[in-house]
Formats: C-alpha cells, structure tokens, sequence
C-alpha cells in the first residue's frame, strides 16, 4: 500500500516580538518536494493549522480524516512540546502511525528527546530530504532502518544513533519546495509588522549553514560547521517562481549570513532585468563586517528590491564579542547601519544581554550605545542556550538553567543568571533596554511619523501590540 505522510505545522505561540505573522511551513515544504519527486507514489498532505485556524481538536479530526502511515513535524526548541503533542495525538488516532521529526532542537538532542516524548518514533538529524526519503523507503518494505544515516530512534529499551549523513553538494539539485501543496492556505500568509497584512509573504532559502562559529548560535552546528549556497541564477529562478506562480511579494531569505562577497554580484546580475523584482521586496540577515566592505553592493541589492536586513550587532564590548566568538575584534555597528540608512534599508539590530559577566552598568553602557546608532529597530534579546550551542553545555554543567522548560527558549524569557544578576534581574533589563528605547516620547513620535513606511509600520505594532506591556509581564 502506498505511504500516506501528513506534514503537520502545529498550533504555534507567536513571537509576541515581532507582533502577528503567518510563516508558511518552509521546512516541511522542502520534504514535502523531495519526497514527491522521489517516491511519487506517496500520498502526500499538508495540514497548516495557523493558516487553517485549527486548534488540537480540529487537527485531530485532520489527521483522523487523512489516514497517514506516517506524520511528519517540524519545530524550533520553542515549540519542541508543540511537536511531541503532534507526534502523541497521531497516536492517539491510531497506534500504527509512524512520527517522525527533525530540526534544529531535535538533531541537537536525540537522545534525551526520545527519552521525554516516548510518542516520537523517529528523529531525522540535520539535513531532512535524503534521510526522510529512504527512511519511507526502508518502512515500505519492512526492512530493518539501521542502514539509514542521520537517524535516531528507539530499539530493544536502548536508542540507536546512525551515523550522520554526508551532506548534499547541490543545493541546485533540490526541487522548489512544494509551495502547491498549500492549496487555497497560499494567500493567507503574512507579515503585518514588516509588509503589511495583504502582502503575500513567502520564504525561501537561498544558502544552508554557516562559515562562523558564534557560540550561542545552533545555525552552524546543525549544517556541520559548513555554508553552502544556492546558485544566484537559481535563487533568483526560485524567487521569480514565488512571485509569478503564487502572488509573494515579501520574500524572506532564509539564509542567516547572506555573504555579499560570494554572491551578492551575481544575484543583482540576475535579478535587475527580472520583471518580477519590480513588485517585490525582499529580507535576509547579514553580518555587520559583509555590509562595511560591500556598500555597493548593499546599494544594488536594494536597487533589486532589498528593504530590511537584520544585523546581528549582539554587542558594542569587545570582549562580548569575544565571548561570543563573532569573529570581530571592534564593532562596526554604527558604520554598518548607517550604510543600511544611506540607502533606505530597514535597518533592524539584534542586542544580546544576559552573559555570565554582565552587569547593570554594561547592560545600561548596551543601551547607550544601541540609541546613539540610530538605528531604525532594535530588537534585544536575552542570551539563550539553545541546546547545541556551547552555551548550553557550559550552563548545564555549571547548572545555571534555572528555566528547564524549553517553550521559554525564545530569547525573551531569561533562562540564566549573570554572575551578578539573578534571573530575574536579568528579565527586568531586558524590559528596561525595550523601554528606553520604545519608551521614549520623542523617538516613539519620530518613529510613528516616519517618512519611511516600513519604519512607521514598526513602530505602530511596538505600541499598538502592547510589546512593551508583555514583557513587563515575564517580571
Ligand atoms: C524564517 C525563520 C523564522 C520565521 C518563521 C519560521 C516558521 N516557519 O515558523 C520567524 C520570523 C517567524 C521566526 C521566528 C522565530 N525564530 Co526563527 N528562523 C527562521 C530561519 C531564518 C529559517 C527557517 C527555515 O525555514 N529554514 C529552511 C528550512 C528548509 O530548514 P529547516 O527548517 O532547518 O529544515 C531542514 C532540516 O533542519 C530538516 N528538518 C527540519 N524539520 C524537519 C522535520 C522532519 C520531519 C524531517 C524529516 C526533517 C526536518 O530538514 C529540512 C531540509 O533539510 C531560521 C534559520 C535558518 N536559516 O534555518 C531561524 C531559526 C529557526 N529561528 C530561531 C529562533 C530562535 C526563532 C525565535 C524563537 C526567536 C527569534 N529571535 O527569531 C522565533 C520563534 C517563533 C515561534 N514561536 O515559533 C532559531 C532556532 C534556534 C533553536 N534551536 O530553537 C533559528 C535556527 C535561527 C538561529 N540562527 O538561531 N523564525
Ligand atoms: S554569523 Fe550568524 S548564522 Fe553564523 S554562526 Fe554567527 S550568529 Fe550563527
């Protein structure tokens, strides 16, 4: 019989930061493609319950009513219970249906995740398509799931780690991910804060890794410390594809370090006489040191329809910046975010507050130096040991992880102390660094009346949505 497998996007929390948004399922769009191109026998579906407005109830009947062998999810460790309550509700419909999951937070932790949520049958580490394909493979035909790589899983009361897979060399050779599957959900997602409500919102990645190695971060981890890349002729190929087939017109790139050097060139080549470019815009994350030495080429990816970058600035100390292991010895924030201002980007700068030796003072020095950047967001975060960073392997046996409960591992709850505030002190400065900057009167007024839309758009969800007021509320 052939294999039924419903990719589940659960009922989620929103990042209450970035205000009201619906991402489409990238992740599982990606599987759902590959498996369709390599075993077209499969029937596949896709339940998207925030596009869907489906709570726990209504997925049940979803999965009842499609009848899988298998159902896949996919979570950050934010959401990491939020898959496990998937994987425990397939159950509950029907013993026989095989769960699996993957992603960042489980590929960091196999071992003690199948060991907590006895309703995962299956963990796929890093890299999902090739493994997912010959695990559905292997399930066909009975035969034992020991050869596939990249596995994790229970056997005989112990757990079994495959060995990891090799990754793929070709981004290029991975199909567009199965943005058809959404069927009539297509036009539902959106990013009000950064586009607008009724601009279709699309993601797509255009590289896979990273080549630094910052120590709070799992992105490198979970791509072998590598960085590979997409062609520019096939990223622009996949973004004209989101644009023409499926009505987006903000697309965000996935890609964490978007590396002007290697492609940012050929990607203006690319896209300058694409008609499309015209009526989109476009978001990537970059590093502060790639923007300084390419501010031509900033400038021509927002001739191609570049608004907004996220810049990692995490901190002006360079010591921070040490700890942090950013691969820079001095800042170069203020250069980098006044050439994002010199040509009309958003520029939006993510702070980190909460390592071991911060205190009031240096957190109140952050704050200073955050508002005499003039940049036009700031979105602080509390340092996060998300497990698979050596952040978290140093705090847990240091047993600083006073907050053991992951749905806090979103950057806004403190989950450690510093060595001199406790915390809850350190949850309170978070609000403080919020507060001085969106609090202020006279910057809050110059945001709502902006000239720039993006950045009066921003400014109204910091006081509308109440942010200020919800992170009062973790004290
Ligand atoms: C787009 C994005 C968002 C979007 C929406 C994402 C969504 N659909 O919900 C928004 C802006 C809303 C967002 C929010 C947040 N995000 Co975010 N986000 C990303 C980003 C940039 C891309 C995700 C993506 O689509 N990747 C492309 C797909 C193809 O990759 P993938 O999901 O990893 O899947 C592959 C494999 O991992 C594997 N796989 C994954 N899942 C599964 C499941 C199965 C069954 C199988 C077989 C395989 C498999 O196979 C896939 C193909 O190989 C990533 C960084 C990155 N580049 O991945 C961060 C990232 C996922 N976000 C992160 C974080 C921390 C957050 C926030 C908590 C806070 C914040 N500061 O942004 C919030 C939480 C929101 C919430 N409550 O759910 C972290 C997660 C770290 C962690 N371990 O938890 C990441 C890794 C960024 C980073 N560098 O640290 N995010
Ligand atoms: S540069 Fe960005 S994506 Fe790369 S390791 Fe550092 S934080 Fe992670």
């Amino acid at each position: 019989m052939a294999t039924r497998l419903l990719f589940v996007e659960p009922p989620k929390e929103y990042w209450f930061v970035m205000g009201e948004y619906l991402p489409p399922p990238t992740g599982l769009l990606a599987l759902a493609a590959y498996v369709e191109r390599e075993l077209p026998g499969t029937e596949i579906g896709v339940v998207d319950c925030q596009a869907e407005g489906k709570g726990w109830p209504e997925l049940e009947k979803s999965i009842d009513s499609f009848s899988p062998s298998i159902v896949a999810t996919s979570g950050f460790t934010c959401n990491a219970y939020v898959c496990a309550k998937v994987a425990e509700l397939a159950k509950k419909v029907d013993e026989r249906i095989v769960t699996i999951v993957g992603g960042q937070h489980f590929s960091a932790i196999p071992e003690e995740s199948l060991k907590d949520f006895p309703e995962i049958d299956y963990i796929v580490r890093s890299e999902g398509e090739q493994t997912l394909v010959e695990l559905i493979r292997a399930l066909e035909q009975a035969k034992g799931v020991s050869d596939v790589r990249g596995l994790s899983f229970k056997n005989n009361g112990g757990i079994v780690h495959t060995p990891p897979r090799p990754l793929i060399e070709d981004l290029d050779s991975l199909p567009f991910p199965a943005y058809h599957l959404l069927g009539k959900n297509i036009g539902k997602y959106h990013f009000t804060m950064m586009a607008g409500k009724n601009t279709s919102y699309m993601i797509l990645e255009g590289a896979r890794g990273c080549s630094f190695r910052c120590s709070f971060c799992t992105q490198w981890r979970h791509w072998g410390g590598t960085w590979r890349t997409k062609s520019a002729k096939r990223i622009a190929d996949e973004m004209e594809h989101l644009h023409n087939d499926f009505g987006g017109q903000f697309l965000w790139l996935t890609d964490d370090n978007f590396d002007y050097e290697k492609r940012g060139k050929a990607l203006w080549l690319e896209l300058k006489d694409r008609e499309f470019s015209k009526d989109t815009v476009w978001f990537f994350q970059a590093r502060m040191d790639d923007i300084v030495r390419h501010p031509d080429l900033v400038a021509k990816m927002h001739e191609v329809g570049n608004n907004w970058i996220l810049v990692g600035v995490e901190s002006d100390s360079p010591e921070r910046l040490k700890e942090f292991r950013k691969g820079i010895q001095k800042s170069p924030a203020a250069q980098a975010v006044k050439i994002l201002n010199d040509n009309d980007i958003f520029s939006q700068s993510m702070l980190i507050i909460g390592s071991r030796k911060d205190t009031e003072e240096s957190i109140e020095q952050l704050r200073r130096f955050t508002l005499s950047l003039d940049t036009n967001f700031a979105i602080y975060t509390v340092l996060t040991p998300f497990p698979g960073t050596d952040i978290y392997q140093e705090a847990a046996q240091n047993g600083w992880l006073e907050d053991r409960n992951f749905a806090h591992y979103d950057m806004s709850h403190a989950i450690m102390p510093t060595e001199s505030l406790s915390r809850m002190e350190v949850q309170e400065e978070l609000y403080h660094c919020y507060k001085d900057f969106y609090g202020s009167v006279t910057r809050g007024l110059r945001g709502l009346f902006a000239k720039n839309m993006v950045k009066r758009r921003a400014y109204r969800h910091m006081v509308k949505k109440g942010v200020l007021r919800s992170l009062r509320n973790l004290i």
